[in-house]
């Protein structure tokens, strides 16, 4: 079931087709659709009685045991809708909880999965309870009978989130060093919408035994894997989690550290899709998400996938002219991955920066981070000054000042330090 707003730019025809790939990922079969075009939901049942009678029809005919909503429905419409139908309601953040759930593997991204679930359950308990708060206030004057049980699962709850937040700290923790060790290297991350093939461009681009599946979110984890541009030298790729259209924004909270990767990379390759009827929409979500994230200044380029795929080639010149810098590739069929290493390669190489670093003769510890992260082109000494003119990754310089060395820039460029995050932490 879902409902549209008629001012939305979705097609009629598509317009459940995400919902039922969600559904069919979370290992249910679709019966029967039916879709809504509403402006506003209905406060009591969110469909209104007229498209709740055609659902309960639709109920008898295909002998449905769940209702799967597009939408966003509050527990007290949930339960209108499960009391009118006798049938079991979930909406579209249950589906894509699940489906994590489900796809959960790893310590962390279980710890992830269940944090999202309580948060979810929690801010419903909490509407649930305000609510019954209030109609005991109205009639009684004082507070419901349901209070008190609401009161002990809610306790519960808090327990088990705040255990979970502590040993997710911990986990966090781990994976920031993780990050932080890599600052040596050029790091690189795939992101992009569920199932464009980001697994498999990954899988292409390093040989790494990564998994592919044609189902939405079959990544949870974050892979990476060393990737050699051809001329250039070796850079550390990543593959992680996929967004979606309305991800439920506990989990946006409770994956950031497995997020941690992108917003560490020093370049982001978007990859979309390019044969699917929505790409642009996905790809607008997308950066929707990255700047939620903060990481929108990454300036990530664009790799257009599936060329092979696309029926309709005026729809990949389109996205094309709108989007010049984009590569267009092929993951499966290996086209367009050269073309893909070079812009990368130049990309990464607008990073550095030309500078003379100068710092006191004597600070040996200066000369040996210089030897390690940069080229050094030339060395004067001037009494008691040492003078480097240098080849720099920009994310270098700060750690080149904290070891005492100024930087004067000598391509004309600013400055711009990124010093390392605060501390990622999970918000509910
Ligand atoms: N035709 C075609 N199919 C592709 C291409 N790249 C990936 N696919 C298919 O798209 C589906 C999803 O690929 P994945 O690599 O798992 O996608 P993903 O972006 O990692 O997806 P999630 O991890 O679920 O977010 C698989 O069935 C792939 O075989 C391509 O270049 N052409
Ligand atoms: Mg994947």
């Amino acid at each position: 079931m879902g409902v549209i707003d008629p001012r939305e730019q979705r097609g009629k025809e598509k317009a459940l087709d995400e919902i039922r790939g969600l559904i069919e990922t979370a290992g249910a079969e679709v019966v029967g659709t039916l879709l809504q075009m509403r402006d506003k939901p209905d406060v009591g049942t969110y469909i209104g009685s007229g498209k709740l009678e055609e659902l309960r029809e639709l109920i008898q005919q295909t002998g449905a045991n769940l209702i799967a909503f597009d939408n966003s429905l509050s527990p007290s419409q949930a339960k209108a809708i499960e009391d009118e139908t006798k049938t079991q309601v979930v909406d579209r953040s249950e589906v894509i909880l699940d489906i994590f759930a489900t796809h959960a593997r790893t310590h962390e991204s279980r710890l992830q999965v269940e944090l999202a679930q309580l948060l979810y359950m929690r801010s419903r308990l909490t509407r649930m309870w305000t609510h019954l708060e209030r109609i005991a206030g109205g009639i009684v004057g004082g507070r419901g009978p349901g209070e008190k049980q609401i009161e002990t699962d809610r306790r519960l709850i808090d327990k088990r989130i705040t255990d979970l937040k502590h040993k997710l700290a911990t986990v966090e923790k781990r994976r920031e060093r993780e990050v932080a060790g890599r600052r040596e290297q050029m790091t690189v991350s795939l992101v992009g919408y569920t199932n464009a093939g980001k697994s498999t461009l990954m899988r292409a681009l390093t040989g790494a035994n990564v998994y592919v599946a044609d189902q939405l979110f079959a990544t949870l984890d974050t892979r990476t894997r060393a990737w050699t541009l051809p001329h250039w030298g070796q850079v550390m790729l990543s593959d992680t989690v996929g967004f979606i259209r309305n991800l439920p924004h506990h989990l946006v909270a409770s994956f950031r550290s497995t997020l941690e990767e992108a917003r560490h990379a020093d370049l982001l390759l978007h990859v979309v899709d390019a044969s699917h009827p929505e790409a642009q929409q996905q790809l607008t979500t997308v950066q929707q998400v990255l700047g939620e994230l903060g990481v929108e200044d990454h300036h990530p380029l664009l790799v257009l996938n599936k060329v092979d795929a696309v029926e309709d080639r005026s729809f990949l010149d389109v996205l094309q002219a709108r989007y010049p810098d984009a590569v267009s590739v092929s993951a499966v069929e290996k086209l367009g991955l050269e073309k893909l290493a070079q812009a990368v390669a130049a990309r990464l190489s607008d990073g550095f920066l030309q500078a003379r670093v100068e710092g006191s003769a004597g600070n040996g510890k200066l000369l040996r981070y210089l030897q390690q992260h940069s080229e050094i082109l030339k060395t004067d000494y001037e009494e008691n000054q040492a003078f480097y003119e240098v080849r720099l990754p920009r994310q270098f310089t700060w750690a080149v000042e904290k070891e005492g060395g100024t930087i004067v820039p000598l391509d004309g460029t600013v400055l711009n330090h990124r010093a390392p995050d605060d501390e990622a932490v999970v918000e509910d």
